[in-house]
């Protein structure tokens, strides 16, 4: 399957081809969270979910692997570097009581993934406590384990986990396409020049291509 592509067509076989959707939590997305404390604008990130939901129901349609990512932490915080958890000046600190219980801890219902991207039962979830997928979880031998060598990479925030996790895969020999209008930013400025930084210098990290152009290509195999 080619999908046209920055910079130039990406080739995959859905059979070997994850969908990762990276850190589409209430802790981000929604007010009340993570996202929030930290003085960002969390109403832009909810232009990700419209065409998100349309390439999950296309992947989930063709069988493809999914998995989801959720970053944050122990309730007794002890997976937190005291340099993460003293950083900045938030209204609330992770593990402080919220709106939406405590701030990026696992478990709350701040933590979890946005209804309308929620995880089907058989589609594993990754909780992290760092900004990239590998560090720190089991997501590289998850991935071996099920034959992916491609991975479609989705979610937010574009310029800290979605490229984190894009330069840690690229690290390992995967092959990664980052969805330009699934992938978000509290800062449209960092969203497009992490987006170029990817594509830069022949595709120095990956591919980049928007969602329409991945559900052509996965129509037509579903056609074919
Ligand atoms: C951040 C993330 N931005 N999921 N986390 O702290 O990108």
């Amino acid at each position: 399957m080619i999908v046209e592509a920055s910079p130039g067509p990406f080739t995959f076989d859905p059979a070997t081809t994850a969908l990762v959707i990276i850190d589409m939590q209430r802790d981000f997305c929604e007010p009340g969270g993570f996202g929030e404390t930290l003085g960002n604008d969390v109403s832009l990130l909810r232009s990700v979910i419209p065409p998100l939901q349309r390439v999950l129901a296309a992947a989930r349609e063709l069988g493809m692997t999914v998995i989801h990512t959720r970053e944050g932490h122990l309730p007794d915080l002890s997976d937190c570097p005291p340099a993460k958890l003293h950083r900045g000046n938030p209204t609330l600190r992770i593990g402080d009581p919220g709106p939406k219980g405590r701030i990026l801890v696992r478990g709350e219902y701040g933590h979890d993934i946005v209804d309308e991207l929620a995880p089907l039962p058989d589609e594993l979830v990754v909780d992290k406590p760092g900004k990239g997928s590998f560090h720190g979880t089991a997501f590289g031998a998850e991935l071996e384990a099920r034959g992916v060598t491609s991975l479609i990479v989705t979610g937010v925030t574009t310029e800290v986990c979605v490229h984190t996790t894009v330069r840690e895969a690229n690290d390992r020999g995967y092959e990664c396409l980052v969805l330009s209008d699934c992938t978000g930013s509290y800062f449209p400025e960092f969203h497009r020049v992490a987006l170029e930084m990817v594509a830069a210098q022949g595709g120095i990290f990956g591919w980049v291509a928007d969602s329409t152009a991945l559900l052509e290509a996965l129509t037509q195999e579903a056609v074919a």
